[in-house]
């Protein structure tokens, strides 16, 4: 990037900032205009009561008006606000600019998910860029800095095979012509983005959304512990939001508190959740009531939790292969994805889940989550060359909000920001 084009980013970025802060000054006083007018028809109730005849039934209807507020309330998701103009900011909205959107389009809640990416590799960066960029200086590629990028890259999780790709592109480039440190970075980005995109673009769809008139059924799969269930609320609250007619089967009959936890995200998303609270119950049963229920209701998108620990890992996939059948058979037409999710702090052993899973279960895609904290975000790149799966959301936190549609982009821009 020259220094124009940076100098135009920031101003792109303060004009952004400031029609933010005019929006949300905009909806702070409406919100504010809204609240005086409920303090003066509280007043005004206020003095009706006092009216001794009227009293007792007044007293009725604001005691029910109240407790409806609170369960609004509890409903409610915090929406983010608009932080200070920062470093944060500026990034974000230069990575919104670079894929075309104008000043009008972008929104806090996308400021807001970019900074959390940003930070939630940070760990993943400081091990690798910020070494990387040490190393390089303002020279030109060597072959000696490009045995240490591959050092970095293997130990970012990148995994071998995308290593080998990206070095042996880059070597070829530095034979051919003098590579600057700043063309070097844009190179590796535009390499990396091209491994996470293969199996993206071979799927046939750049990002997983529910098709309208069928049944979608997202199963979620991946070992325990990994995030299949709180990824299944982030989801649902995601859906929901989107107006897609949602529900959630709780398949995960293995593990008594799985129920109660997809109940809670749940109720913060306003789906309901079809359950079977014996014991022992047979998960493909539960999945065949859901379906009842989906096709009752007119269901778009059915969320399916999973089992992350049986008795044995036969077991697993056995269930798994069960449900399927179920789905298959009730509703043949059905989209069905089968959604492996990842822990991204689980680096190189997490890759070997994956390869195991590929082999036993037909996966359509993965989720990579708890990218917040991790030095092994790169791993994301080893799960798309290796086996071959198209990303469909990451997860960076734990809060409802905290997943979003993958972008590759975003996520290379996010994993090799250099400040
Ligand atoms: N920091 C962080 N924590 C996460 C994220 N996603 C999930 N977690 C946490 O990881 C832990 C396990 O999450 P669950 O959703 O219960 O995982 P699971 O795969 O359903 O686990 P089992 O049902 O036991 O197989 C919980 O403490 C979650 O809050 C994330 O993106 N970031
Ligand atoms: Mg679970």
């Amino acid at each position: 990037m020259t220094n124009t084009d940076s100098d135009n980013s920031r101003e792109w970025a303060a004009q952004a900032y400031a029609l933010l802060k005019k929006r949300q000054e905009e909806q702070k006083q409406e919100l504010q205009k809204q609240e005086e007018q409920k303090q003066e028809l509280e007043k005004q109730e206020e003095q009706k009561q006092e009216l001794e005849t009227q009293e007792e039934q007044k007293q009725e209807l604001i005691h029910t008006s109240n407790k409806e507020n609170i369960t609004e309330q509890s409903k409610n998701i915090a929406e983010p606000e608009l932080g200070e103009f920062d470093d944060n900011f500026t990034w974000s909205a230069m990575v919104l600019a670079a894929q075309g959107k104008n000043i009008n389009q972008i929104s806090i809640d996308e400021i807001d998910w970019l900074t959390k990416l940003r930070r939630g590799l940070e760990e993943t960066r400081k091990g690798f860029v910020t070494e990387l960029l040490d190393k390089l200086g303002d020279d030109p590629l060597t072959p000696e800095s490009l045995d240490d990028l591959e050092t970095l890259l293997i130990r970012a999780d990148v995994g071998i095979d995308s290593t080998d790709k990206v070095i042996s592109s880059l070597r070829t480039k530095l034979n051919e012509e003098v590579v600057g440190a700043e063309a070097g970075i844009k190179f590796l980005k535009r390499e990396l983005k091209l491994i996470i995109d293969k199996p993206i673009k071979s799927s046939g769809s750049d990002i997983l959304v529910p098709q309208k008139g069928k049944l979608n059924v997202w199963l979620l799969v991946g070992v325990n512990g990994v995030g299949k269930t709180t990824t299944l609320g982030k989801l649902a609250y995601l859906s929901s939001r989107s107006n897609y007619k949602t529900l959630i089967a709780a398949a995960d009959t293995f593990r008594a508190a799985a129920v109660e936890q997809l109940k809670v995200w749940g109720d913060r998303s306003n789906v309901d959740v079809i359950s079977n609270q014996s014991k022992n119950a047979d998960p493909a049963a539960v999945v065949f009531d859901a379906i009842n229920s989906a096709k009752k209701r007119n269901v778009d998108l059915l969320l399916v939790d999973t089992a992350g620990r049986l008795q044995t890992k036969n077991n697993l996939m056995d269930e798994l292969a069960k449900i399927k059948k179920i789905i298959d058979k009730k509703v043949p037409d059905a989209i069905v994805e089968s959604l492996l999710v990842l822990d991204a702090s689980q680096g190189q052993n997490g890759l070997k889940q994956a390869k195991s899973f590929a082999k036993s279960a037909d996966l359509s895609g993965a989720i990579i989550t708890k990218l917040d904290g991790t030095s092994r975000g790169g791993v994301s790149l080893a799960v798309s060359e290796e086996v071959n799966l198209p990303i469909r959301f990451i997860g960076a936190g734990e809060g409802i909000k905290d997943l979003r549609p993958f972008n590759s982009y975003e996520f290379v821009e996010a994993m090799l920001a250099d400040k």
